[in-house]
């Protein structure tokens, strides 16, 4: 990674996959993320395991979290997002939360509270998902998630669901 000239921005990204080697595909996407241009990991959670929200005839997930310092804007973020999770396999087959190579969600992008129509931020549901809260907060336990509060009072609200730390 490298070029960084402009702001800097702390962006945390979410990371699931289902299929296909789920380990596997959430370290190739890892490695893929920290190769973008102004683009600079600095935490990595734990993997864990999840079993799936919605459709339950797909496979259990792989769940992760990453904070990276960025100076993209987010939706150029998010395009190359897509195109990462386009170069490892994903389909998307119009069923609503179904089955996938590789999900990467920008869960927050700095302080920003972004409703554009490709761009949601915070992530949608961030605030309910184990799946998402707990990897969060084993690398930013200190978090204030705009418009949500403290990541620490929400993971106290949230159970587990399943959740298990995988490494
Ligand atoms: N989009 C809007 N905001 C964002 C954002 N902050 N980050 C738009 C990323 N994308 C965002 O996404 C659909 C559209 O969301 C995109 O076109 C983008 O412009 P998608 O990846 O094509 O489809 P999706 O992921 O199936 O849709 P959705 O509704 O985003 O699903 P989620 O919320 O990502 O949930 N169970 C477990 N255990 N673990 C999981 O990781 N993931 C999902 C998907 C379902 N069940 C799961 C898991
Ligand atoms: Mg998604």
């Amino acid at each position: 990674m490298n070029n960084i000239s402009c702001e800097l921005v702390t962006a945390y990204i979410g990371l699931g996959s289902n299929l296909e080697n789920p380990i596997t595909q959430i370290n190739s996407a890892r490695l893929a993320i920290t190769q973008l241009n102004k683009v600079e990991e600095f935490t990595f959670s734990s993997l864990y395991h999840s079993l799936p929200m919605g459709p339950q005839n797909q496979p259990d997930y792989v769940n992760a979290v990453m904070g990276i310092n960025t100076s993209l804007e987010p939706l150029t973020l998010l395009r190359c997002l897509q195109s990462i999770e386009n170069a490892q396999g994903r389909v998307r087959k119009g069923e609503r939360w179904g089955a996938r190579t590789l999900d990467l969600d920008i869960l927050l992008y700095g302080n920003s509270v972004l409703d554009l129509p490709d761009l949601k931020v915070p992530h949608i549901g961030i605030d309910e998902r184990a799946f998402v809260l707990y990897p969060l907060h084993e690398i930013a336990p200190n978090l204030l998630i705009p418009t949500k509060g403290a990541l620490a009072d929400l993971v106290s609200k949230c159970p587990l669901d399943g959740l298990k730390l995988l490494n």
